[in-house]
């Protein structure tokens, strides 16, 4: 089963509860065409998990990752105790900040929906993914998606707000400066984030009531200039977070500076493209098919443009 990477441009980053994986606030991401992730679920007798990436055997933090998924799971599904063989490929680079884990354990659950006949719709597949990774959740949804953060493992899930040909002429392109393993993990980044950022309360309150709603009016509007203005903004902000953390995280480095110093220059006369930065340095950059080419000549490093899946 496939599921596509997404990127978020109103951020997740930080949880209210560690095992269900709830977060601090509700996130909003688009679905990406060109990154993706095709899981098998093979379920034989006995116990335990066998996880291959790309044709390898994954090493042991990934099978532990797994095992406390199905764990979690397990509370919520009718997940027998047998030995799961799980064939994962992905095409791109993991762990470089560029949600793998969210394709990935979107793609595990709808694989594992289908192995096990457990017949779960959309909402339900996206909780059960958000137990894996809180992303996730949101990656077995296209389109443009909202996580609704709620309270409990019920209220807090994903949905489609517009679908994938909404805003047909959008583009995102990729921009891979680095496709090495990142410095700290998100999931340790966000708890430190949680516990030492001296405004983090300031700030998921002022993206829930301010931010998505805006995010909301400007993509129905298909307003172009006022969705990369908020991107840009959502993206420095939570970025502003990550500095005032401690100790502070730096998932930016100086190519990736260069970019946001580029794309502002692109965007002098008219906002024509918006930047987005995850926990990691690699750029998202948001714009129309009509600057596509004109963008393309000016970003370094490798490439992937995308549409939404
Ligand atoms: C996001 N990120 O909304 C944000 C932006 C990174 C920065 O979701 O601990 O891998 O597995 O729930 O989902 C990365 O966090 O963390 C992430 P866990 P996850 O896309």
């Amino acid at each position: 089963m496939r599921a596509y990477s997404n990127i978020a441009v109103l951020k997740y980053w930080g949880k209210l509860d560690e095992q269900l994986i709830l977060p601090t606030k509700s996130s909003l991401s688009f679905t990406l065409s060109e990154l993706w992730t095709d899981t098998e679920v093979e379920v034989k007798e006995g116990k335990g998990v066998e996880l291959y990436i790309n044709g390898k055997r994954a090493g042991e933090r990934a099978h532990e990752r797994v095992n406390g998924f199905l764990e979690r799971a397990r509370k919520f599904y009718a997940i027998p105790s047998a030995r799961f063989i799980i064939k994962s490929t992905t095409n791109f680079p993991l762990a470089a900040g560029m949600a793998s884990s969210a394709s990935g354990f979107a793609a595990l659950s709808k694989a594992l929906n289908k192995a096990l006949d457990l017949n779960l719709d959309g909402a339900e597949l996206s909780r059960m993914a958000r137990l894996g990774s809180g992303s996730a959740s949101r990656s077995v949804h296209s389109g443009i998606v909202v996580w609704h953060k709620g309270e409990d493992h019920y209220s807090s899930y994903a949905e489609t707000l517009f679908d994938k040909d909404y805003w047909q002429d959008l583009r995102v392109i990729y921009v891979i400066l680095n496709s090495g393993e990142k410095k700290v993990k998100s999931r340790e980044g966000m708890a430190l984030s949680v516990s030492t950022c001296p405004f983090y309360n300031f700030w998921i309150d002022y993206e829930e009531r301010i931010l998505l709603p805006a995010f909301l009016e400007a993509i129905r509007e298909r307003d172009f200039e006022r969705f990369a203005t908020l991107t840009m903004e959502a993206s420095n902000n939570m970025h502003a977070v990550c500095l005032a953390t401690r100790p502070p995280l730096f998932y930016l480095n100086d190519l990736s500076r260069r970019v946001v110093e580029l794309v502002n220059a692109f965007n002098e006369r008219e906002v024509k493209a918006a930047y987005t930065f995850d926990a990691g340095p690699n750029p998202a950059i948001f714009t129309l098919k009509e600057y596509m080419e004109e963008l393309l000549a000016l970003l370094p490093g490798r490439k992937i443009v995308s549409g939404i899946a």
